[in-house]
C-alpha cells in the first residue's frame, strides 16, 4: 500500500500532517486548498508510517482502517483497498464513519485527563485530577461498597463501545475481587433470543447465509435494513447487494419505512404498521389454510402445535393450537382473515391475499428478519410469528430457504481474555439496571426475571461504565433515568471510562480517559458470508494522559493486591498474542502472529450455510433441543416457565391469564391500536447510517450529512402545518424532544420515525427539553413481558411545530 502512493499524495500528506498536529492540541482542522502541493520538494518530506487498525464499535462490519501517521500525528485515515486483489476477493472497506475516525480521535472534545465530578450528577462539571487520585478514589469507594453492601452491589452495565479480544478487563478484575451483579440479554436481541429456543431449541437458532437465498424464488425480509445496519465493504450489506445482483427471486421488504436497503432497486416495499408483523403472518396463515396451501406433511412431521393432531397430550381438545387461533376457534375467537389483518397492519386485504398466494406457491421461499420487529413490547411474538411463516409452507432446512431468523454470519476463530468465574450468581436482565438501582428490594425472579437467586438482596451501589452510553442516552426514559442516577444515596459511585464526555458520563463521579483500539495493539474477528480478521497496531504512542483500559484495571487491581493475578505477569500485547496462538491451535489455517500483523486483513471464504438442513433430513437423529425435539409452534414450556410470573394484563390477549404459548398477535402497549387523543401518533425508532448508536453522534461533519430528523407522512404533517425542514417538537408522557421534520412518503401514515442514538441535549436542572432529538427521552423503562427486554421501538407521541 505504501508503495502505491504517488508524489502528489505524499505532498498532500505533508500539508495535512501540520493540520493533524493542530487538531491534537484542540483545534478542529478544515482542509484548505492552499495546503495542497505544499512541501512538494521530496527531500523535505517527513517520514510517514502507516498502521493497520479496525473499527471496534458494535457494528458487525468492524472494517479495516489504515492510519497514516507523520511525526506521531495521524494525518489521514483510509481503508483497505487493494487494486491488485482478484475481483472475487471482497475487501472489508470502511464506511464513512470509519473513514472519519480522525475527527473523533483528534476532536477537541476528546477526554485527555482523569477527572472528578464537581457539579451535580448530569450537569457535566468536572475538574482535572491526577491518575493517583483517580485510582485512589475509584478503588477506595469500591472497597467501601463491597465491605458495606457486598459484591452484589457492584455492576458493570451493558456497553458496546469496544470490541476486541481483550475488551472486558473490568469483568476480569471484578471476578478477582469477589464478583459483581451479572446481567443477561442484550439491548440488541432480547426478545428474539428469548423466544427462539422455545421454538427451535438452542441448536436450531441460527439462520441460513444470505447467499443461500440466491437459489430462492421468493425472499421476504422483515424488520431489517442491511444497507444501514450492516455497512462496510464485507458485511451483510455486501451480501445483500451481491444477492440482489445474482438472484432471480422476487424480494419483499416488510418495514414501516422505505429503508435505504430498498431504494435504488426493484425490491418491493410492503409498508406495514409497526408492531403488527404477527397480525400479517396470521392473515397470511388464514389464506393459506383456506386455500389448502399449508404443508401439513411438514407440520405434522417436524412441528408441534399447528393443529390438534400435534398438540401436546394435556393441551388437546381445548382449541389452543395455532390453527384454532387463526380460524377463530380458540383464544380470542376472532377469525384472522386478511380483512382483519388489513385493519391492523395497514396493508390492504388484497395485498395480503396476493402475498399469501405467493408465499404458498413460491419454492424455495427464504424468510429472514432483522431485529427491528422484535425490539418492541410484543416483540417476542412478532419474532416467533415471522419464524412460523416458513414452517407453515414447509420451507425450512432445504436449499434456498431459511428458518425465519436473522441470516447467519461467520467469523474466523478467536479467543478472548478470560473474564474469570463471577462468584456472585445473581443476574438481572440488562435493561432493568435502573430498577435495580432504584428498588432492588422489590425485584424477584417472578416479577423482574432475576436469575440465580429468588430476589435481589441489595441495590446497585457502584457501577463501572466502560465504553457505553447506556446509563441514559441508549437506555430508556432518560428523564426517569436521570432522577434515579442523580440521587447519590442510591448508586453511590459511578466510574466512567470513555473517549468523550457522552451523556452517560455526565453521571460519573470519576472519569478515566481511554485510548482507542487503534492507539494500541488490537485484534478482531468478524464477517458475514465472508469471514475476516483484522490485526492492528498502535498508530501513535499514548497522548496526553490517556491510558488503555487494561492498564486502568491493572492499577485498580494493584490497590487490592491482585495485580499479578489480574495480569498473570503479561502485558496486554502479550495477552493478545497468546490468545491468538490459542485460536491458531483450533484453526491451523490462520496465519502466524507476525504474518497477521503484517497483512492486517485476513479473510476466509465459507460455503453458504442452510439452516436446519440436518434436522430436515432426519428429525429423529437430529432432534432439536425443545421438549418435543420438534419445532414448537405451541410451547408448553413457555407456559410452565412463566406459570407463576406476574405480568400486566396487556402483556397478552385480553381476558387471558397466561402469556401466549403460540405466535399470536396482541396490541402493543404504546401501539397503533393504543394511541390516545393526546398522543395520536405511533413513534418508532431505527438504527441510523450516520451513527453507531450514539458513537460519532458528536462529530460535526457526520451530523451535517446525517441530520437528526423526525420522518412524518404528508398526511400527518399537513394538518399540523409542518413542512420539511421545520423544527418540530415530539412529545409524550415521558418528555419532549426537538428536531427537524422530514416530510416524506417513506414512512407510513400515523407513524413518526426518529433514528435512535442522537446525543441527548437537555438542561436536566432546567426545562429538560431535549434539543438533541434523542428518542430515549420518549421511550419507556417498562420491559417486554417474556424477555424483560427493551421495547424501545414501541412508543406513542404527538408532534407540533415549534
Ligand atoms: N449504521 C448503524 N448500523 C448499526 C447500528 C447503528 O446504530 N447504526 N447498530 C448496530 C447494532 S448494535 C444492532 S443491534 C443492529 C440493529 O439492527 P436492527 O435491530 O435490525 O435495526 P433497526 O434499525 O432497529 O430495525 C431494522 C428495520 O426494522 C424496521 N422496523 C422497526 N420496527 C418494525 C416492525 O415492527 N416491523 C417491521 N416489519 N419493521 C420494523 C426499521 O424501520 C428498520 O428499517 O444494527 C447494528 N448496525
Ligand atoms: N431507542 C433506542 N435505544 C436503543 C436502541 C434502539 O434501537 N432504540 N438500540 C439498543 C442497542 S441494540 C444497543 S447495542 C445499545 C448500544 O448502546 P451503547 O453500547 O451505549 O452504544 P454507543 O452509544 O455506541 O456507546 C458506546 C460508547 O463507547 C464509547 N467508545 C467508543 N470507542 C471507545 C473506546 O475505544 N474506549 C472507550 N472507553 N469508549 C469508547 C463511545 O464514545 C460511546 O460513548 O443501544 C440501545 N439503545
Ligand atoms: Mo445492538
Amino acid at each position: 500500500m505504501e508503495e502505491s502512493m504517488g508524489v502528489s499524495r505524499r505532498g498532500f500528506v505533508k500539508g495535512a500532517g501540520a493540520l493533524g498536529a493542530l487538531a491534537a492540541v484542540g483545534t478542529t482542522a478544515a482542509a484548505s486548498p492552499a495546503l495542497f502541493g505544499a512541501g512538494s520538494s521530496a527531500s523535505a518530506l517527513p517520514e510517514e508510517k502507516v498502521t493497520w487498525a479496525h473499527c471496534a464499535i458494535n457494528c458487525p462490519g468492524r472494517c479495516s482502517l489504515r492510519f497514516h501517521v507523520v511525526d506521531d500525528e495521524v494525518t489521514w485515515v483510509e481503508t483497505y483497498t487493494d487494486p491488485t486483489a482478484p475481483f472475487d476477493d471482497p475487501q472489508p472497506r470502511a464506511c464513512l464513519r470509519g473513514r472519519s475516525y480522525r475527527r473523533w480521535l483528534a476532536s477537541p472534545d476528546r477526554l485527555s485527563y482523569p477527572m472528578k465530578r464537581v457539579g451535580k450528577r448530569g450537569e457535566g462539571k468536572f475538574e482535572r485530577i491526577s491518575w493517583d487520585e483517580a485510582i485512589d478514589l475509584a478503588s477506595g469507594k469500591l472497597k467501601e461498597v463491597i465491605e458495606k453492601y457486598g459484591n452484589e452491589a457492584v455492576y458493570i452495565p451493558y456497553a458496546t463501545g469496544v470490541s476486541a479480544t481483550t475488551a472486558r478487563p473490568f469483568n476480569r478484575l471484578m471476578s478477582l475481587l469477589g464478583g459483581y451483579l451479572g446481567f443477561y440479554n442484550s439491548y440488541s436481541t432480547a426478545q428474539i433470543s428469548t423466544i427462539t429456543p422455545y421454538m427451535y431449541g438452542p441448536k436450531g437458532n441460527t439462520g441460513s447465509s444470505l447467499a443461500a437465498a440466491e437459489k430462492s424464488e421468493l425472499i421476504l425480509m422483515f424488520g431489517s435494513s442491511p444497507t444501514e445496519t450492516r455497512q462496510g465493504g464485507l458485511t451483510t450489506h455486501y451480501d445483500w447487494v451481491s444477492l440482489r445482483e445474482k438472484t432471480k427471486a422476487k424480494i419483499y421488504m416488510i418495514d414501516y419505512r422505505l429503508n435505504d436497503s430498498i431504494t435504488n432497486h426493484s425490491t418491493q416495499w410492503v409498508p406495514i404498521n409497526p408492531g403488527t408483523d404477527a397480525a400479517l403472518v396470521a392473515g397470511i396463515a388464514h389464506y393459506l389454510i383456506k386455500h389448502d396451501l399449508i404443508d401439513l406433511d411438514f407440520l405434522h412431521t417436524y412441528c408441534v402445535g399447528f393443529d390438534e393432531q400435534t398438540m401436546p397430550e394435556e393441551y388437546r381438545g381445548k382449541n389452543l393450537s395455532y390453527r384454532a387461533y387463526v380460524m377463530g376457534e380458540g383464544y380470542d375467537k376472532v377469525e384472522k382473515t386478511p380483512q382483519w389483518a388489513a385493519k391492523i397492519t395497514g396493508i390492504s386485504a388484497q395485498q395480503i391475499e396476493a402475498l399469501a398466494q405467493e408465499v404458498g406457491t413460491a419454492k424455495p421461499l427464504y424468510v429472514v428478519q432483522g431485529w427491528g420487529s422484535q425490539r418492541r413490547s410484543n416483540g417476542e411474538w412478532a419474532a416467533w410469528s415471522v419464524m412460523a411463516l416458513p414452517c407453515l409452507v414447509g420451507q425450512v432446512g432445504l436449499e434456498g430457504t431459511n428458518n425465519g431468523t436473522r441470516e447467519d454470519r461467520t467469523s474466523p476463530k478467536s479467543v478472548s481474555m478470560p473474564v474469570g468465574k463471577n462468584p456472585v450468581g445473581a443476574k438481572i436482565p440488562c435493561f432493568m439496571f435502573t430498577d435495580a438501582i432504584d428498588h432492588a428490594e422489590r425485584m424477584t425472579a417472578k416479577n423482574a426475571g432475576v436469575r440465580g437467586t429468588d430476589k435481589l438482596n441489595v441495590g446497585i451501589k457502584y457501577m463501572i461504565n466502560y465504553a457505553g452510553n447506556c446509563l441514559t442516552n441508549q437506555h430508556s426514559q432518560i428523564n426517569l433515568a436521570h432522577d434515579i442516577l442523580a440521587d447519590e444515596s442510591k448508586c453511590e459511585f459511578i466510574l466512567g471510562i470513555d473517549t468523550v464526555l457522552c451523556d452517560s458520563l455526565k453521571y460519573a463521579d470519576v472519569i478515566l480517559p481511554d485510548l482507542f483500539r487503534f492507539e494500541q495493539t488490537s485484534q478482531i474477528s468478524t464477517g458475514s458470508d465472508v469471514a475476516y480478521m483484522i490485526t492492528g497496531t498502535a498508530c501513535t504512542p499514548p497522548k496526553f494522559e490517556r491510558k488503555t483500559a487494561y492498564e486502568m484495571a491493572s492499577m485498580i487491581a494493584e490497590r487490592f493486591g491482585v495485580r499479578e493475578k489480574f495480569t498473570e505477569g503479561k502485558t496486554e500485547d502479550e495477552w493478545i498474542e497468546e490468545l491468538y496462538e490459542q485460536a491458531r491451535q483450533q484453526d491451523s489455517k490462520l496465519p502466524t502472529w507476525e504474518e497477521a500483523k503484517k497483512m492486517g486483513v485476513y479473510t476466509q471464504k465459507h460455503a453458504p450455510v442452510v439452516s436446519m438442513r440436518k434436522f430436515r433430513e432426519d428429525p429423529e437423529a437430529n432432534a432439536l433441543g425443545t421438549p418435543s425435539g420438534k419445532i414448537e409452534i405451541f410451547s408448553a414450556k413457555l407456559l410452565s416457565d412463566t406459570a407463576d410470573w406476574e405480568f400486566g394484563k396487556d402483556d397478552t390477549l385480553p381476558g387471558m391469564s397466561t402469556l401466549l404459548p403460540i405466535p399470536a398477535y396482541f396490541p402493543e402497549w404504546y401501539g397503533i391500536e393504543t394511541t390516545t387523543d393526546e398522543h395520536p401518533l405511533l413513534l418508532s425508532g431505527f438504527h441510523y447510517r450516520g451513527r453507531l448508536h450514539s458513537s460519532w453522534g458528536s462529530i460535526p461533519q457526520m451530523k451535517e450529512v446525517n441530520p437528526q430528523e423526525a420522518w412524518i407522512n404528508p398526511a400527518d404533517a399537513e394538518p399540523r402545518g409542518i413542512r420539511g425542514g421545520d423544527t418540530v417538537r415530539v412529545r409524550n408522557e415521558f418528555g419532549q424532544i426537538e428536531l427537524l421534520a422530514k416530510v416524506t412518503g417513506r414512512v407510513v401514515p400515523g407513524v413518526v420515525a426518529v433514528s435512535q442514538g442522537a446525543w441527548h441535549d437537555a438542561d436536566m436542572y432546567g426545562d429538560r427539553v431535549d434539543r438533541g432529538g434523542c428518542i430515549n427521552t420518549l421511550t419507556t423503562q417498562r420491559p417486554s413481558p417474556l424477555a424483560h427486554g427493551n421495547p424501545q421501538h414501541t412508543n406513542i407521541c404527538q408532534v407540533e411545530r415549534v
